[in-house]
C-alpha cells in the first residue's frame, strides 16, 4: 500500500487557497488541477510499504505527534518544481517552516516501521495544487501567485493516508493523531 503522512489545512484556509487559484483554474494548457480533497501537506512519503508494516507505523507517527507541539502556520506564495519554468508540479507554500521537525519525526517512524523510503529531497512543505506531465512554463502563474498570503491557522493533528492512485487519485485516511498542546507558563 502506497502511504503518507500529512497534515491537512482547515477548510478556512482551503477557502483561501481555492479563492486566490480560482481565476486559474483549467486555463493553462497541460496542468492537471488537483481537487480540493486531495489537498494536503505531505510530511513523508513513505510509497509502497508492506500492509503487516501499518500496525507499528501507527502507533509509531502517534507517538511522534505526542511528542510534537501543535504548528503555528500560514499558506503563503506559490512555486513549483523543479522550477517555475520547466514545472511538473504547482503548489501554494508555507510561511516560516514550521514542520520541518514534524517531518523529520514523521520520516523517522517510516524507516523504523520498515518503510523503504526512495524520497530522500530535502524536505520542502508545500501544498501541491496542480501537476503536468510535460515541463510547462509558469512563470506567469507563479508571478501571478506569489502575492498570495493566508490567514494563519494550526496544525493540530498528524493524518497517515493510503493513496489510491489510478485516473481519480483519492486518499484515504488510515488514521490521525492529536499533537501535543501548546504548554503553558
Ligand atoms: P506532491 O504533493 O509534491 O505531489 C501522495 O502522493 C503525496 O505524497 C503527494 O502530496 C506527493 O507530493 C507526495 N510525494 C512525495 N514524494 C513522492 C513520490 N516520490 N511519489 C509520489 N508522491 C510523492
Amino acid at each position: 500500500m502506497r502511504l503518507f503522512a500529512a497534515v491537512v489545512p482547515p477548510e478556512e484556509a482551503l477557502d483561501e487557497v481555492e479563492r486566490a487559484v480560482a481565476p486559474y483554474v483549467g486555463q493553462v494548457p497541460g496542468l492537471r488541477w488537483a481537487g480540493r480533497p486531495t489537498w494536503h501537506v505531505t510530511l513523508a512519503f513513505y510509497g509502497e510499504v508492506p500492509e503487516r508494516a501499518l500496525p507499528d507505523l501507527q502507533v509509531r507517527l502517534e507517538r511522534a505527534a505526542h511528542r510534537h507541539t501543535v504548528l503555528d502556520v500560514a499558506l503563503a506564495g506559490a512555486g513549483a518544481f523543479s522550477s517555475a519554468r520547466r514545472a511538473r508540479v504547482l503548489w501554494a507554500g508555507v510561511a516560516g517552516d514550521p514542520m520541518t521537525r514534524l517531518a523529520d519525526s514523521a520520516r523517522a517512524a517510516g524507516r523504523r516501521a520498515g518503510a523503504v523510503q526512495t524520497d530522500e529531497k530535502r524536505f520542502h512543505a508545500h501544498l501541491t495544487l496542480a501537476r503536468a506531465r510535460a515541463d510547462v512554463d509558469l512563470r506567469e502563474l507563479v508571478e501571478s501567485l506569489a502575492g498570495f498570503a493566508g490567514s494563519p491557522w494550526r496544525a493540530e493533528r498528524l493524518h497517515l493516508f493510503r493513496s489510491h492512485t489510478g485516473p481519480q487519485v483519492r486518499y484515504e485516511s488510515l488514521g490521525d493523531w492529536a499533537l501535543a498542546p501548546v504548554k503553558q507558563g
